[in-house]
């Protein structure tokens, strides 16, 4: 059994610990112990800051299932030190908001250096993982730069709005501004990552985990070939909703599906992947929703989707787990 995972960072990562713990417990109906999970993550957050490159999601993912990540953050490295950050501040370099950690900042060393030696982003994250180990196969969604920038309100800006990086929208400005349109650059230009559409197309099962809808899965979806990829394959595709109770668990999923007009519902973001059975260009099979969104699971299945209202919220790994078992469940 092949699963191939499309994925963001603290949520996609948080889910795929309890896919891979259950795989290896043999808790998932009909899928083998020795099932390969193949990654797709989401690119288009990375950024270049004081000449190094940084793939928050790809590290996330990496950290986390590589056990190096610090839990409470939810990003970076444990025992972590921040003496570079504060250098730089001392220094007055700009920026001062975004936080570098010492151990960090040595993968985008390693990264930057193997960039500048002409290795693409695949092969640089293939040597990362060499030594992370985090038992799933790691793609980058393109090797091409795609970076997701967000326009807000300026007034003191001649046309009223200014454009900052993703990670300036959240990191510094918390997502506490209306996101008015998100664009992301070089998506139309980027070609699929070796590996990424046989990943998709050759795969047993396709999940597309609770990360961001418009920044991380949305991104992917973005990558020409990737969309096509997903209609073809003839892998179930299952779909588990980041959003629960009418808002996001965490991050700015209820800011970024406002600024593309979804409503900020569980059954909105299913049908805004859409069914792969209608002509409307879907990608999906199913679509997992938690208990409190039980009265969206009718609307879902009129759209042509199977839908289930489970626990949905990635408590622990056993929860974690039981969701993707609930996932495998509701297409076989
Ligand atoms: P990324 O999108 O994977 O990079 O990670 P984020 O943390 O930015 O986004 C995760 C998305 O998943 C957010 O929209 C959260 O609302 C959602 N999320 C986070 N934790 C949970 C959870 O335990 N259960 C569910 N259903 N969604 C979650
Ligand atoms: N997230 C924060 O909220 N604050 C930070 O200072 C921060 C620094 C950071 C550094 C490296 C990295 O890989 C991720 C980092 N993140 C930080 C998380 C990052 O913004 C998010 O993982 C995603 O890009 C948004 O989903
Ligand atoms: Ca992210």
């Amino acid at each position: 059994k092949n699963i191939t995972v499309l994925s963001g960072g603290m949520g996609g990562a948080r889910f795929l610990q309890g896919l891979r713990h259950a795989v290896a417990a043999g808790t998932l109906p009909g899928v083998a112990a020795d099932a390969e999970i193949t990654v797709v993550a989401n690119t288009a957050d990375d950024l270049w800051m004081h000449g190094l490159k940084i793939c928050p999601d790809l590290d996330t993912v990496m950290y986390t299932l590589g056990d190096g990540i610090d839990q409470e953050r939810g990003w970076g490295r444990r025992d972590e030190s921040w003496s570079v950050k504060d250098e730089l501040a001392a220094y007055g370099v700009e920026p001062t908001w975004f936080g570098l950690g010492d151990r960090d900042i040595a993968t985008h060393l390693v990264r930057t250096q193997m960039l500048d030696a002409g290795y693409p982003l695949s092969a640089v994250t293939g040597a990362l993982c060499n030594r992370w180990r985090p038992g799933v196969r790691l793609l980058p969604m393109t090797d091409d730069r795609v970076e997701t920038h967000v326009a807000i309100a300026d007034p003191s800006a001649p046309s009223g709005r200014r454009v900052v990086h993703f990670q300036e929208y959240w990191v510094r400005l918390r997502a506490a501004v209306p996101a008015e349109t998100v664009v992301v650059v070089g998506l139309e230009e980027s070609t699929p990552a070796p590996g990424v559409l046989d990943a998709v197309t050759g795969a047993d099962l396709v999940l597309l985990p609770p990360s961001n809808p418009v920044v991380s899965v949305g991104t992917i979806l973005g990558v020409p070939g990737v969309r096509d990829a997903l209609r073809a394959t003839e892998a179930p595709v299952v779909g588990l909703s980041p959003i629960v109770g009418g808002t996001h668990v965490r991050g700015m999923a209820h800011q970024m599906l406002t600024s593309i007009g979804v409503e900020v519902s569980a059954g909105a973001v299913g049908l805004h992947y859409g069914s792969r059975a209608g002509d409307a260009g879907g990608v999906l099979d199913g679509w997992l929703v938690d208990e409190q969104d039980a009265d969206q699971v009718a609307a879902v299945r009129a759209a042509g989707l199977a839908c289930a209202a489970v626990p949905l919220m990635m408590t622990d790994l056993d929860a974690t787990a039981a969701m993707a078992a609930a996932a495998v469940e509701l297409v076989r």
